[in-house]
C-alpha cells in the first residue's frame, strides 16, 4: 500500500484519539443521535472515518482535481466520485444559500460537493437585474464550501446563456479571479441549453467563457452544458473542447429519462467523453409528478459503474417532488427526519451510504 502524507496524518490522529479522547460519540450527527437507542454505547462507528470528516477535510485529502480519461482524479491520481446537493434557483429560494446549510450538508448528509445555481435570467428578479444581490448568495455558498473543505460547483443557471455571453464572461472572470487559486471550485458555464447546435452555438459559447476563466484559473475543472437540457452528450464525441480539464453535463430525471438516455451517456463515456451529472431528480422532468425509485437506483448504479459525480436537484422546501425539504424546513440546516421529503430521504441515504 502506498503510504501518503494523508495516511501518516491519519495514523497520528488515530493514536492521539485513542490516548486522549473518551469517546467518538461526541462527533455523531444529530440525526444519528436521535435515532440511536443507545447513544452512549460503543457502536460500530469507524473512528477513522469520523476522523476523516472532522479532522482532515475532503478537499485537504484530495486537493487539486483534474480529468484523466473519463474520470475525475485527485492530486494522488486516485479516482474521485463526488456526490452532493444542488441548491435551487438563487433568485427564488436563495434563503437556503447559507453557510449553515452548507455545513449541515457536509456534516449530516456527508456531501462532498454542493452546487450553487445562479439564476441568470428567469423572472424579473434574477442576476441580470440584481447582479450584486445574487452574487452575494453564491459567494456565501462558495465561502462556506471552502471553509468546510468540500468542492463547490458554480452553475450559470440559464436556458438561454448564449444571449448573455458578456454577462457570463464577466461573472466567471470575477469568480475565477476571486477563487481560482483554491482547489474547491468547479465551474459550470451553462446549466441547460435548449435545442441549439453544439458545434455552432454551444462549443463557441463555452470556449469564450472558458477563456475568461483560464486567464485567472489555469486548471480547475469546467463543466459544459450540452444540447436539449444537457442530455445530448453524444454530440460531443469527436468535437470536444481543447482543454485538459473539461467535463460535459448530463442531466436526467429518473421518472422521465431512462435506458435510452443511459445508452447515449454510455456511448459518450465509451468514446472518451468525461461526464458530470450536475443535476438530476428522482422525479419527472417537471420536478414533480411522480418518483421512480427503481429507475433512481438503476441510475445510481450506472453513475457508480462509470465513476460519474453528481448533485441532486434540489435544496428547496417548495411543494414539488424533487424538493429535498418539507415546507418550512429551516434555512440553517439542522433538519430532522420530518423535515426531509421522500426525495430528500432517499438521496441523503444514498450519499451517506457511499461518500
Ligand atoms: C425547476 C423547478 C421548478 C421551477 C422550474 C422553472 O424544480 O420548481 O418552476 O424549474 O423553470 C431542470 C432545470 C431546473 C428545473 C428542473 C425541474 O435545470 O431548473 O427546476 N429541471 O423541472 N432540468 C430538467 C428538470
Amino acid at each position: 500500500m502506498k503510504v501518503s502524507l494523508f495516511h501518516v496524518v491519519l495514523i497520528l490522529l488515530s493514536f492521539a484519539t485513542t490516548c486522549c479522547s473518551s469517546s467518538s460519540d461526541d462527533i455523531k450527527t444529530p440525526i444519528e443521535d436521535a435515532q440511536d437507542p443507545n447513544p452512549d454505547d460503543d457502536d460500530d462507528d469507524d473512528d477513522d472515518d469520523d476522523l476523516v470528516s472532522t479532522s482532515v477535510s475532503f478537499v485537504e485529502e484530495h486537493g487539486q482535481l483534474r480529468i484523466q480519461g473519463t474520470n475525475i482524479v485527485d492530486e494522488n491520481g486516485d479516482t474521485v466520485q463526488l456526490r452532493g446537493m444542488s441548491f435551487f434557483w438563487s433568485q427564488w429560494n436563495g434563503e437556503y444559500y447559507t453557510a449553515e446549510t452548507v455545513k449541515w450538508l457536509k456534516d449530516d448528509w456527508q456531501s462532498t460537493v454542493v452546487r450553487a445555481a445562479m439564476g441568470v435570467d428567469e423572472g424579473g428578479d434574477a442576476y441580470i437585474n440584481n447582479p450584486d444581490r445574487e452574487k452575494q448568495k453564491v459567494f456565501t455558498v462558495i465561502d462556506a464550501a471552502i471553509a468546510e473543505g468540500i468542492y463547490v460547483i458554480v452553475d450559470w443557471h440559464s436556458h438561454h446563456a448564449e444571449d448573455y455571453v458578456a454577462e457570463a464572461k464577466a461573472f466567471f472572470s470575477e469568480v475565477s479571479e476571486k477563487y481560482g487559486d483554491t482547489p474547491n471550485i468547479i465551474y459550470e458555464t451553462y446549466n441547460e441549453p435548449l435545442d441549439v447546435s453544439w458545434t455552432n452555438t454551444l462549443k463557441p459559447y463555452h470556449e469564450d467563457v472558458l477563456a475568461s476563466i483560464r486567464e485567472n484559473d489555469p486548471d480547475n475543472i469546467v463543466i459544459c452544458g450540452t444540447r436539449t437540457w444537457s442530455q445530448r452528450v453524444d454530440e460531443v464525441i469527436g468535437n470536444q473542447i481543447d482543454d485538459p480539464n473539461i467535463a460535459y453535463t448530463l442531466h436526467y430525471y429518473a421518472a422521465t429519462h431512462k435506458q435510452e438516455l443511459r445508452d447515449l451517456a454510455q456511448q459518450a463515456v465509451d468514446a472518451g467523453v468525461p461526464l458530470f451529472v450536475t443535476e438530476y431528480g428522482v422525479s419527472e422532468a417537471s420536478g414533480d409528478g411522480s418518483i421512480d425509485v427503481g429507475e433512481a437506483n438503476t441510475w445510481w448504479d450506472f453513475l457508480d459503474a462509470n465513476n460519474i459525480g453528481w448533485c441532486n436537484w434540489s435544496i428547496t422546501d417548495k411543494v414539488e417532488l424533487s424538493a429535498a425539504l418539507m415546507p418550512g424546513a429551516s434555512f440553517q440546516g439542522g433538519w430532522g427526519a420530518n423535515d426531509l421529503s421522500q426525495s430528500g430521504t432517499m438521496v441523503r441515504a444514498e450519499i451517506k451510504a457511499n461518500n
